[in-house]
């Protein structure tokens, strides 16, 4: 018999917890490969020490220096341990190869998407920073603050990365633009899916970074983003969740 698999997420002060777009990814193709799992809910200054006790591999800050992160997932039915959710999400596919989130050989074009849909959404990361220290205790809320701060050079007060006014503005133009630029790719696209009528893990990774905004955005701010676009966003999200039986 199968033995559930264990998935490392953070832990928040929101419903339900789940917030973070890279630990719902492995969530979604857990659950989309119809595979057992419990998750493990970690607080976010925790994860360093957690993850080097279970002997997690440690991810690269951009510096090279070693940083632990989740995901990470444990599989006891091979004794696997792997951290990172592109590597999560190839280990699942090799592993369970039923329900397939790289059709057609797509793993390669898939793991340049998710740079280049990242590379959308990053411009506007301080103001969704921001939203994601207030989802986390207090503690972690701090920790978070020093680490992400280190994203920003110059090191600018986190209460200056994105306040209310021109710099919030600037922000949330930045992200719409984002966002229309998806737009254009799903365009191109003669299917619901980026891969048409075929579902992958790209749309996984579109909608995990909606969830994360529609999780830790106040309520006008996600009715703003489900706005654009002919409401393009809210239906995708709401597309993969059915997908992946997570609604
Ligand atoms: N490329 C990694 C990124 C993982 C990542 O950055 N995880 C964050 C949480 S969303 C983390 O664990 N950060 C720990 C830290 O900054 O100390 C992946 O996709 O798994």
């Amino acid at each position: 018999m199968m033995l559930p698999l264990i998935l490392y997420d953070i832990l928040s002060k929101l419903p339900g917890n789940n917030w973070s777009p890279n630990t719902a990814k492995p969530r979604f193709a857990l659950s989309y490969k119809d595979l057992p799992f419990v998750t493990v809910w970690v607080e976010y200054s925790d994860i360093h020490s957690t993850m080097k006790a279970i002997g997690a591999k440690p991810n690269k800050r951009p510096d090279g220096s070693d940083v632990y992160t989740v995901p990470v997932l444990s599989d006891p039915n091979t004794g696997s341990l792997i951290s990172d959710s592109l590597e999560i999400a190839s280990y699942l596919e090799k592993t369970y190869p039923e329900k397939p989130i790289f059709p057609n050989n797509s793993e390669p074009l898939i793991r340049a998407f998710d740079s280049a849909y990242m590379g959308l959404i990053f411009p506007a990361m301080k103001f969704i920073a921001i939203r994601c220290a207030e989802v986390l205790s207090p503690a972690s809320a701090k920790f978070f603050i020093r680490v992400r701060s280190a994203d920003f050079p110059p090191e600018i007060p986190w209460d200056e990365l994105s306040p209310e006014g021109p710099k919030r503005d600037a922000d949330w133009e930045l992200l719409e633009k984002g966002y229309n630029t998806a737009y254009k790719w799903y365009q191109k696209s003669d299917g619901k899916w980026i891969m048409g009528e075929t579902f992958s893990y790209a749309d996984i990774i579109v909608a995990c970074w909606l969830l994360m905004l529609k999780r830790i955005l106040k309520d006008d701010e996600w009715a703003r983003i489900s706005s654009w676009n002919g409401g393009k966003w809210a239906q995708v999200l709401a597309d993969v969740e059915k997908e992946c039986k997570l609604t």
